[in-house]
């Protein structure tokens, strides 16, 4: 490893993942590396789990940290530590199922928050003190900087606002990712922000490493594993209809002129629906594509590999382990196609108003109106997070949300009266589409945008009860811009909830 650790100050540092964590205090908050299961630290988490499990065996039952993360990381952070009942609060994005058990169950406090915002809410002291920091990294450079790992998130802000730093250098990242970060340290706090200079999806407005304060790391920890890499379902029929129906309208609007034939910049979800989409484009009829998006997923390296995506920007890498070793193995070429970004960057709102993106996320639920619910199940428990699906939804040229039309066997309709959580308004969302069809709901108002939800989008053994409820609500609504019965406007989810069917 001595290879990787070149500034001898830092090589004097290296101690074992407990030592490490011994360091990291009792109630502090700690700021780690990790989006979408890439780039995570893979020991001082679960050593610190081991520390605070320890303690609280001993009677110290309140031992516990605040978690801040660039978004979802894995069983050996998010995992580890939910188990061991170690994290007092949680933000900005999760999706483990032991955290969300707890979220969910009143035992751990959770802040979910456009990720765009969170690098500037904590520059802005809105989240506190981030007592330490603890970022994986490819490599140290002599004179202390670092190569970026497998996502960048929020590991620039890390560093620059924690008081102590511990470092994990893991040589299983290869260290030809060197080049392929592009790290902007010209962000300005108001009032003496500047525009953001950056015009298309391939510029480079930083530099390759991430700067670091060699007097401020305590710690450095040798690792040597692969990220999280689950892999992909193969698209499903659902999926592959949901993406033909989006590939249709997209060819539509290069037809009246609205989109140009390479389309504009491309962000795409995570989950297996958003790569079942990337999978029907890479088939499609689009080329020269572009993508300004957050995580980088198998779709889209298979569309850099076939040439129909000439560059892609993102904050981090989520590949399965078959996509993992194809990267690794052709690190050059994608080196010349893929640039990773701070999370502020990747997502930032100037940036996707400015490059026109096409934002197309998965979500929960829909409302006949066109509200969208992408974080909620039955309005009181969490499922993930927002994530970057506001930042992109909201400013983008095209906002496209899609969902299966029923889930849970058929028991739960994914289009209802009323959403039971709202996280992007009918202002933020211009089409919907489920398997059954798409709805473009451009310049409608909210009677028209329903009628046509209903019709395209609902699963034929709902939309009887949805044309009955909007039906009944015109003639009894107190207003009729938006019809509803609030008695009776939630009523399909307490249905479920009392008997397990809508
Ligand atoms: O439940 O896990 O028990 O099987 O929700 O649903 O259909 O597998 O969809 O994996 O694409 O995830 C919105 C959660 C969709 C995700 C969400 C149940 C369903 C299943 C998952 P099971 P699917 P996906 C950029 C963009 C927010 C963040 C975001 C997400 C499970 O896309 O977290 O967009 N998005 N970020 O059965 C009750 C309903 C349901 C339902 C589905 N209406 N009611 N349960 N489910 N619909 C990336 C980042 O920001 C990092």
């Amino acid at each position: 490893f001595v290879a990787r650790i070149q500034n001898a100050a830092l090589l004097g540092k290296v101690m074992t993942a407990e030592q490490a964590a011994e360091l990291i205090p009792v109630g502090a908050n700690v700021g780690m590396s990790g989006f979408t299961g890439a780039g995570y630290p893979k020991a001082v988490p679960q050593a610190l789990a081991a520390r605070l499990a320890a303690l609280h065996a001993s009677g110290q039952t309140h031992a516990r940290i605040g978690l801040w993360t660039g978004a979802s990381t894995a069983p050996e952070l998010d995992g580890a530590l939910a188990q061991a009942q170690g994290i007092e609060m949680r933000l900005p994005y999760q999706s483990d199922p032991t955290c969300r058990k707890l979220i969910n169950a009143g035992q751990m406090l959770y802040t979910d928050m456009h990720l765009s915002h969170v690098a500037q809410a904590a520059w802005f002291g809105f989240l506190g003190k981030l007592d330490v920091a603890v970022v994986e990294v490819a490599g140290i450079l002599p004179d202390g900087r670092l190569i970026p790992s497998t996502s960048v998130g929020n590991n620039k802000t890390w560093l620059d606002q924690a008081d102590k730093i511990i470092l994990e250098v893991n040589l299983h990242q290869d260290p030809a990712l060197e080049g392929m970060h592009d790290i902007y340290y010209g962000t300005q706090l108001p009032p003496h922000r500047q525009a953001i200079p950056l015009v298309k999806t391939s510029d480079r407005i930083g530099q390759p490493h991430l700067q670091c304060d060699p007097s401020k790391v305590i710690a450095v920890v040798v690792t040597d594993h692969a990220d999280r890499n689950a892999a992909f379902d193969p698209p499903s029929e659902v999926s592959s209809r949901i993406a033909g129906h989006i590939i249709e309208f997209l060819t539509h609007e290069v037809k009246v002129g609205r989109l140009p034939n390479e389309l504009l910049p491309l962000q795409s979800g995570v989950g297996n629906v958003a790569n079942a989409v990337l999978a029907g484009l890479n088939q499609g009829p689009f080329e020269n594509l572009t993508a300004y998006t957050e995580v980088l997923q198998d779709g889209m390296l298979d569309m850099l590999r076939s040439g129909k995506l000439a560059f892609a920007s993102a904050t981090a890498l989520s590949l399965s382990p078959d996509a993992a070793a194809e990267f690794k193995g052709n690190i050059d070429f994608y080196r010349q196609r893929i640039v990773l970004r701070s999370q502020e960057i990747s997502n930032h709102p100037e940036l996707v108003r400015r490059l026109g993106v096409i934002a197309m996320n998965a979500m929960i639920e829909a409302e006949i109106y066109g509200n969208v619910n992408s974080t909620h199940i039955m309005g009181s428990s969490i499922m993930n997070g927002i994530g970057g699906s506001g930042d992109f939804a909201r400013n983008a040229y095209l906002s496209i949300f899609m969902t299966p039309s029923v889930a849970k066997e058929g028991r739960i309709s994914c289009i209802v009266p009323m959403v039971s959580h709202h996280d992007h308004t009918e202002h933020d969302v211009q089409v919907i589409v489920s398997e059954q069809g798409l709805a473009d709901l451009r310049g409608l108002a909210p009677t028209q945008r329903a009628k046509l939800i209903m019709e395209r989008c609902a699963h034929p053994s709902f939309r009887p009860q949805l044309l009955d409820y909007m039906e009944r609500a015109r003639h009894s609504s107190a207003g009729l811009h938006t019809p509803h019965m609030m008695d009776e406007a939630l009523s399909w989810h307490s249905r479920y909830l009392k008997t397990g069917q809508m």
